[in-house]
């Protein structure tokens, strides 16, 4: 039966033709529209596969922001140089105390050797001694008084040998002692440099000093005081070998100096802060005893191992 076809064709082909036609375009339209009304889902599934061939024509494009993520890659290493950058606000650490020096005594076979001279007027005795040992071999210089001497209280070694330091310049200074009474060497100077022109000239020195009973400090002077601390007092090691070493890049500014202070190689103290009385140049080593103040009284120190770089 021509149920399936439509009835009102079924008479005059011009009227099925144009039905046909009518049919067609309704099939179109309705076509038309369910895909319209498709959901998304679907609609995005069938044009993926087109759209997935479209877009691998130009990979380029959606991959290039691949690299980009990667780029972050070095943003991670970031973090670790803030730190550095943070650290290097401070004085930069300089490592370890010097393995070889200059110039050295060790007082193993003579008092003065390695030395440019002694100096130890009366009432001072000085001599060379393994009674206690030494930090350098088995001898050491031993220092004894018996109150000090109102003329030079200056029981020192020295090295002076022509070398002169001035603004920028850097240098390391060392020496090791066995006080038995730290607070017998108040107001006393243990090591120092130079600077002199005579009496009554614009004479400073830079140096280990004790201003106060039972402990020293790094400070200048112009040979008296006033007294300017470079590094604050810490405690004098009572009667057992200490090593002190002392890093200096001069300068008479605030922020240009750099101070170092070590004991036993351990760093105990450093600042930028300025380390020169003036810009008058340094041209000599004292230690031992460079300064005694005659009001300690009687006592002993022993001395071991002055040493200087540069
Ligand atoms: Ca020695």
């Amino acid at each position: 039966m021509p149920s399936p076809d439509p009835h009102p064709y079924p008479r005059c082909s011009g009227l099925r033709t144009k039905a046909l036609i009518a049919a067609s375009l309704g099939l179109l339209l309705a076509f038309a529209v369910s895909v319209a009304h498709a959901p998304p889902s679907a609609t995005a599934g069938k044009r993926a596969a087109p759209g997935k061939v479209k877009k691998s024509a130009t990979t380029p494009v959606p991959h290039e922001p691949v690299p980009a993520p990667e780029e972050p890659g070095p943003a991670p290493e970031e973090p670790t140089s803030p730190p550095d950058e943070g650290t290097s606000t401070e004085p930069e650490p300089t490592g370890p105390v010097p393995a070889s020096w200059r110039r050295l005594a060790s007082f193993e076979s003579t008092l003065g050797g390695g030395t440019d001279g002694w100096s130890s007027s009366s009432p001072f005795s000085v001599t060379r001694t393994s009674e206690v040992g030494g930090t350098d071999g088995s001898y050491a210089a031993k220092i004894v008084t018996n109150g000090g001497s109102s003329g030079c209280s200056c029981p020192r070694m020295k090295f002076e040998d022509g070398f002169s330091y001035g603004p920028g310049d850097e240098v390391w200074l060392s020496g090791s002692w066995r006080i038995p009474q730290p607070t017998k060497v108040a107001w006393s100077r243990f090591m120092n440099l130079g600077h002199y022109e005579g009496a009554g000239g614009n004479n400073w020195y830079l140096g280990l000093e004790s201003l106060n009973a039972g402990t020293f400090q790094v400070s200048y002077a112009p040979y008296g005081s006033p007294n300017v601390a470079v590094l604050p007092a810490r405690p004098i090691p009572a009667n057992r070998w200490f090593r002190v070493d002392l890093h200096f890049k001069l300068s008479p500014r605030d922020g240009a100096a750099l101070t170092e202070w070590f004991i036993d190689g351990e760093l105990v103290g450093r600042t930028t802060r300025a380390n020169m009385r003036n810009a008058d140049r340094l041209h000599f080593f004292n230690a031992g005893l460079p300064y005694f103040w005659p009001g300690n009284g009687n006592t002993t120190v022993y001395f071991d191992a002055p040493r200087i770089t540069g």
